[in-house]
């Protein structure tokens, strides 16, 4: 008997299947897990996404939350009439990402939805309609179509539907991400969001909202953006003036006829959301994204025009309102004929950014070495 064999530990050599299954089982039975049957999922070569490459389209998703806005009251309780896209690789779990929740949010006129307050940070973008405001600690903010309306974690919100006909909107939050970090908190507030008046622009916007000029407040500067609405108009102004910026001969554009422009903290010029980046991008007819892959997932939402995507095995022509997914290291690309497009992106970039574990790959896609795409 081995000195080994005689303190209590194994002998290895020989093997014996019968020995092997026991050290199995008793692994198990104290909760333990040896590396050397786990080492391929646990250290893939690269990403291996678990999302799928997906897409809703705008006229299912809007039917369907009108049908909820016949049916389905909005109460305490239940809080939002919002339904989550759920990502088929994520098990029916109402993420559209692992790290992001997106969700069409439709109210009737005259609703209310309550006030509440969560750690998770959340934003409405307006691909239709107008009529809603939400209110954020106490500053109503109304919301039409193109104006994106961040709304940093633990602020008190609710919404209402101030005119006569129903919206409906994206909501995007790290509900995901927070789920997995363990780091959700919720409080209710007021079961009523009162008022029949909301003025154009917010208080936020009076003080945030000049080009350059940050009022000089004391206190650290805040993590999440104090500015809770970017305008259709500034947006679609900026993203004109690059592109004419390009057809007058200087370059400004993220690339050939692809205008971009990222939603900041006017505080720090950082994301306006700590968790969640936002963007718009317009291609002109006939532009292109070059091929990419990124660390880390997104979700996109056509605003207008129409375009090919490639994400990943999938191609879709998409259109106004549709929405998909691009999940971590998939190749994706937009490619424009002659019609352009307008798309609005948010990921979660600013996480991994912060870890340090932000990667992206500029490629070309699987069948354009074959003789190009179709
Ligand atoms: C929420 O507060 C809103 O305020 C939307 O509109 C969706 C999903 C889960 C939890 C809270 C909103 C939400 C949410």
């Amino acid at each position: 008997m081995t000195e080994a064999a005689a303190g209590g530990r194994l002998d290895i050599r020989p093997s014996s299947p019968a020995r092997e299954e026991e050290l199995y089982r008793r692994l198990g039975a104290e909760q333990l897990v040896p590396l050397w049957t786990e080492i391929g999922d646990l250290m893939p070569a690269e990403p291996t996404a678990r999302g799928h490459a997906h897409l809703w389209r705008w006229t299912s998703l809007l039917p369907l939350a009108e049908l909820a806005g016949d049916l389905i009251p909005v109460e305490r309780g239940g809080e939002r009439r919002a339904i989550a896209l759920a990502n088929p690789g994520l098990g029916g779990r109402p993420f559209a990402t692992p790290t992001l929740w997106a969700a069409i949010q439709y109210l009737n006129p005259g609703e209310n939805a309550p006030e509440h307050r969560h750690s998770q940070h959340a934003f409405r973008f307006v691909v239709e309609g107008e009529g809603v405001w939400t209110v954020v600690n106490g500053d109503p903010v109304v919301m039409r179509r193109g104006d994106f309306l961040p709304q940093p974690g633990w602020n008190w919100h609710g919404h209402r539907n101030a005119a006569t006909t129903a919206m409906a909107w994206l909501d995007g939050l790290d509900i995901p991400l927070q789920s997995w970090l363990e780091s959700t908190f919720f409080e209710f507030g007021a079961a009523r969001v009162d008022g029949d008046d909301a003025p154009m622009r917010s208080r936020s916007e009076r003080l945030w909202a000049h080009p350059g000029l940050r009022p000089l407040v004391s206190g650290a500067p805040p993590a999440a953006t104090p500015l809770l609405a970017y305008r259709w108009e500034h947006t679609d102004r900026a993203l004109c003036e690059q592109l004419a910026s390009e057809d007058d001969g200087h370059p400004a554009t993220a690339e050939p006829g692809h205008a971009a422009v990222r939603y900041t903290n006017p505080a720090t010029a950082g994301d306006a959301l700590p968790t969640i980046r936002a963007e718009f991008h317009r291609f002109r007819p006939g532009a292109s994204s070059t091929p990419r892959r990124e660390v880390g997932s997104s979700v996109f939402q056509v605003f207008d025009g129409e375009a090919d995507v490639h994400v990943g095995e999938a191609t879709w022509r998409v259109g106004r309102g549709d929405l998909f997914v691009v999940p971590s290291w998939q190749l994706w690309a937009v490619r424009c004929d002659a019609t352009g497009v307008d798309l609005f992106r948010f990921s979660d970039a600013p996480v991994y950014e912060r870890l340090g574990l932000h990667r992206e790959q500029v490629d070309s896609l699987p069948t354009e070495g074959r003789g190009g795409v179709p």
